[in-house]
């Protein structure tokens, strides 16, 4: 499609020109694809979404201040996009959020609005009603709701984007912190701009071929927002979209979608690739050509060897090269990608030994030793971006094939979280002992590196994460002493099951409720814990009043907690465990 090899010149100063660019290059090219559950498409050009996002800026423009941060609330669709380069066009600060739940509070998004203070909410008119806005916490409802897809489109809108630098803010990123403390990461246009260079870079696009790609992945996280949308937009390619709700539904539409538009690039974290393996049939296999798919990343959550090979058996016939998984590691507060590596080179997968490995020492073995564990390696580090492994108490760096804290340097590093100096200097600025070579940011991840490729082992930090999202265990929690009156103090926690991170619960009943049914406790806690945060459990334990685990200040002992659970130690009065499968679909 692309003339020339060097037809991607990449030397933007903003998002707002890299747009503009592409639409000038590739006016008639198609940009965006969505395709919604009765799978009727909407699509968009690159000229059609630059006019469209000049319009929104210019609208924008006129309501908002430069820097202001404007909250997007939006059902899965065409007219996100839009938003977000509007809100860049006018030189306002875009937050995506998740889309609440009708008639039901809000809390992650009352936290969000409560840390970022945003001017205006751009949302769907389709949206307004269903949202019950009435029913929502004042901070949200008294917030004023925009619905952008009524602004209309001006040919003659000649407005020109805002002038931005690249150390001015694009856009906050709120992934990671827990509802209670959220932290929403400032990514400037450099950073954005140079983490999108690397992706370009690793995965190996110089604009000699078309890409296309298929998305599912939610438009307000890091790996959906860059990943589906800016670097589609950055490389010139063609983005087919459908909502995260049809892909877990019906994961067949994914791959379908592939098949049918010959697409070269699409991702997804582990559990997509178990979960399209688990739910589709022979047949249904037999009749995908997966043969353009040249790269497959996945990311976001610890990567298990077996759903790797799974995926590339069960796809096979259908054409899928195994060579085409590109494993790689990222967060948000690096912008996304972090390793990854040059494409194409497949995956590599490491035996270790298990003991060693639990004493932060890395000791290659064969395969076929009764202690080995197979790890998936994430990449080399990408472009203009260099990690470390650091002992996280010493802050020394460590050798290679020692375990010990991911630490990341490079211009995709933000410079830290809205409102929050104070963590910003221990988490982004953070320096070596002994070492001269500036500052890092501490992921709170661990790994090791073997052979300048990155293995990441776990994490320092409290975080759970179930099918590539991060759950912070005491927003669990919370939801779950809600659901009942009954339930008392708990703890949530990760367990690991059939290779994949799994969610706990246990909790204390409250003694005036000696009589209540238990089997209604635990059925209100899964249903509330599905409800809010999209997990379902994978075990939920009563115990007896006052037997949980916790500190002399009386904190909870999640780690003491969980050890109990795994040694049948805990003084159990009721459980339930799923057995669903990690890839089955949530109860409705
Ligand atoms: P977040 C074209 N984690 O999840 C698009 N990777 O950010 C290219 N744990 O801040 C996209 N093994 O929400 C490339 N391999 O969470 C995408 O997630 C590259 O604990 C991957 O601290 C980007 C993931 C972005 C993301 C970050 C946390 C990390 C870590 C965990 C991410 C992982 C992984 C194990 C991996």
């Amino acid at each position: 499609m692309h003339e020339n090899k060097n037809d991607l010149g990449c030397c933007f100063s903003n998002l707002a020109e890299m747009l503009q660019s592409r639409a000038c290059q590739f006016p008639e090219l198609t940009a965006f694809v969505f395709e919604d559950d009765e799978g009727n498409q909407q699509s968009w050009t690159f000229a059609q979404l630059e006019l469209r996002s000049r319009s929104l800026g210019r609208w924008l423009a006129r309501r908002t201040s430069v820097g202001d941060r404007v909250l997007l609330v939006y059902p899965p669709g065409l007219e996100f996009i839009a938003a977000f380069m509007g809100c860049v066009y006018a030189g306002a600060l875009p937050v995506p959020a998740t889309y609440p739940k009708p008639r039901r509070p809000s809390p992650r998004l009352d936290s969000i609005v409560e840390d970022c203070r945003p001017s205006l909410v751009l949302t769907h008119s389709s949206s307004l009603a269903g949202l019950c806005l009435d029913q929502q916490s004042p901070a949200i409802s008294e917030l004023s709701w925009e619905p952008t897809d009524l602004v209309s489109d001006d040919q003659t809108n000649s407005f020109e984007p805002i002038s931005r630098s690249a150390e001015n803010l694009a856009f906050l990123q709120y992934t990671s912190g827990s509802t209670s403390e959220p932290r929403g990461v400032m990514v400037s246009h450099g950073n954005i701009l140079h983490n999108l260079e690397a992706i370009r870079t690793g995965f190996s696009i110089d604009g000699s071929v078309h890409q296309k790609g298929v998305f599912w992945l939610p438009a307000y996280h890091d790996m959906g927002l860059i990943g589906s949308i800016l670097t589609p937009i950055y490389v010139g390619g063609t983005s087919t979209l459908i909502a995260p709700t049809t892909f877990l539904r019906r994961p067949q539409r994914w791959l379908e979608l592939m098949s049918e538009t010959q697409a070269t690039i699409s991702g997804s974290p582990d559990f997509g690739y178990k979960l399209a393996v688990t739910k589709m049939s022979e047949a249904e296999r037999d009749l995908l050509d997966l043969s353009h798919w040249r790269l497959a990343f996945c990311g976001a959550e610890p990567i298990n060897p077996a759903t790797l090979d799974e995926f590339a058996t069960a796809f096979e016939s259908a054409g899928f090269r195994r060579s085409a998984f590109y494993p790689c590691y990222g967060l948000a507060e690096s912008t996304v990608i972090v390793t990854g590596g040059q494409h194409p080179s497949g995956p590599r997968v490491l035996h270790v030994d298990r003991a060693a490995k639990r004493n932060h020492r890395v000791v290659p073995v064969a395969e076929s030793n009764g202690s080995s564990q197979a790890l998936v390696g994430c990449g080399q580090a990408c472009k203009g971006i260099t990690f470390r492994i650091v002992d996280p108490v010493t802050l020394e760096a460590r050798e290679e094939d020692q375990i010990g804290e991911i630490w990341v340097q490079g211009d995709s590093v933000a410079p830290g979280y809205w409102n929050q100096e104070a963590t910003n200097n221990e988490t982004f600025r953070a320096k070596l002992v002994n070492h001269g070579d500036g500052e890092f940011l501490r992921t709170g991840d661990l790994g090791f590196s073997h052979e300048g490729e990155l293995y990441v082992t776990g994490r320092l930090k409290d975080v759970i994460i179930v099918r590539g999202r991060n759950h912070y265990p005491q927003d669990l929690e919370r939801t779950a002493q809600a659901a009942h009156e009954a339930v008392d103090l708990g703890a949530a926690f990760p367990v690991e099951v059939e290779g994949h991170e799994q969610l706990v619960l246990v909790f204390q009943w409250r003694r005036e409720f000696r009589g209540a049914d238990h089997e209604a406790i635990m059925h209100a806690i899964r249903t509330a814990i599905v409800e809010e945060h999209e997990i379902d459990p994978h075990a939920i334990v009563l115990i007896r009043p006052a037997s949980l685990p916790i500190t002399s200040s009386g904190k909870v002992q999640r780690k003491k907690c969980r050890e109990q659970f795994l040694k049948d130690e805990l003084a159990v009065t009721a459980q339930w465990t799923n057995h669903l499968c990690s890839g089955d679909e949530l109860p409705a």
